[in-house]
């Protein structure tokens, strides 16, 4: 399916709540890399070693080096039109929630106000061994030794690895908004992450209308109401401004 049919256009345009879940897809004409596709950051390094406590803590140096890195990348980009037109649905839908997996905070600086970061965020940084908070994580590959808190604790992004629990007031959010939403979107996620990807299902489950945003067929796709193809800074705008034209419509 190339484009929105009418009848997912107009049961978005009559939603009060909307809840968008978005993945490393919706960040990607920004500029930064997705994790699974085939120029995805799982293509260059290797999850095992980077995106869990014990690889941390095996190498302090390589992990922390890593996300220094990837914090000046996000820093370096700026939101791209998908995380524009989110922002602008607000203008339109009574409650829009974003659920997000990207730890980039580019939809806040894009604009959404109701914004759940289920996977953390690359721009805290914090003490592993007493969990205090600090500004800042700025270390080479070639470092001799690892960034520490002043207790000497090794200090870690806040982004949550395999195996870390979610932040747990933010997973209740994402299921509450996930349970009661009547429109979902799902948006540049390959839906193979839990529990995230079980949230489609709560909505689905609970009478949502499920809609997908990808590249291509995911997991999900067979449990979406409607699943269109094609780069989500294209379809995300095209399809506000559907609703956008839908209510103007109602109102003249
Ligand atoms: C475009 C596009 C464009 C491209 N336009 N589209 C149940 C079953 C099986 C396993 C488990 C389960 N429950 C838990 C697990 C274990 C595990 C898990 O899910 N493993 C699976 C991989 C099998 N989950 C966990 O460990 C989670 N914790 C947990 O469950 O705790 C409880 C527990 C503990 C111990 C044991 C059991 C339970 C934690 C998951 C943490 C994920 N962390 C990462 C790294 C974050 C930090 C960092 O950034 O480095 O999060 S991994 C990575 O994957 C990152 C992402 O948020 C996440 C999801 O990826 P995403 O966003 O979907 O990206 P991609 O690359 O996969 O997909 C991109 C998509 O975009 C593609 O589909 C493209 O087509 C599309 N795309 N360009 C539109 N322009
Ligand atoms: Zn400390």
């Amino acid at each position: 399916m190339t484009g929105f049919s009418e009848q997912i256009v107009e049961r978005l345009a009559n939603a009060s709540s909307v809840t968008v879940l978005t993945g490393a897809g919706a960040s990607a004409e920004s500029g930064l890399p997705t994790f699974r596709d085939p120029d995805g950051l799982w293509s260059e390094f290797n999850p095992v070693e980077l995106a869990s406590y014990s690889a941390f803590v095996d190498n302090p140096v390589r992990v922390q080096s890593w996300y220094s890195a990837r914090l000046r990348s996000s820093n370096g980009v700026s939101p791209n039109p998908c995380h524009l037109a989110l922002a602008e649905l607000e203008d339109l839908i009574e409650s829009v929630t974003v659920v997000t997996q990207n730890v980039d905070g580019l939809h806040q600086r894009a604009g959404s106000t109701r914004v759940i970061e289920v996977h953390g965020s690359l721009h805290r940084i914090y003490c592993a061994a007493c969990g205090r908070d600090t500004q800042e994580l700025d270390v080479a590959p070639d470092a001799s030794e690892p960034a520490r808190c002043g207790c000497g604790g090794l200090l870690r992004p806040g982004v949550v690895w395999f195996g870390e629990m979610l932040p747990e007031q933010a997973l209740a959010a994402a299921v509450e908004a996930s349970s009661d939403c009547d429109v979902f979107v799902a948006i540049g996620t390959s839906a193979e992450v839990y529990p995230a990807a079980a949230l489609p299902l709560h909505a689905a489950k609970n009478g949502a209308t499920v809609i997908e945003i990808n590249l291509g067929p995911t997991p999900l796709s067979a449990a979406a109401d409607e699943a269109v193809f094609g780069p989500a800074g294209e379809l995300t705008p095209r399809l506000v401004a559907q609703v956008r034209a839908r209510a103007a419509s109602r109102v003249n």
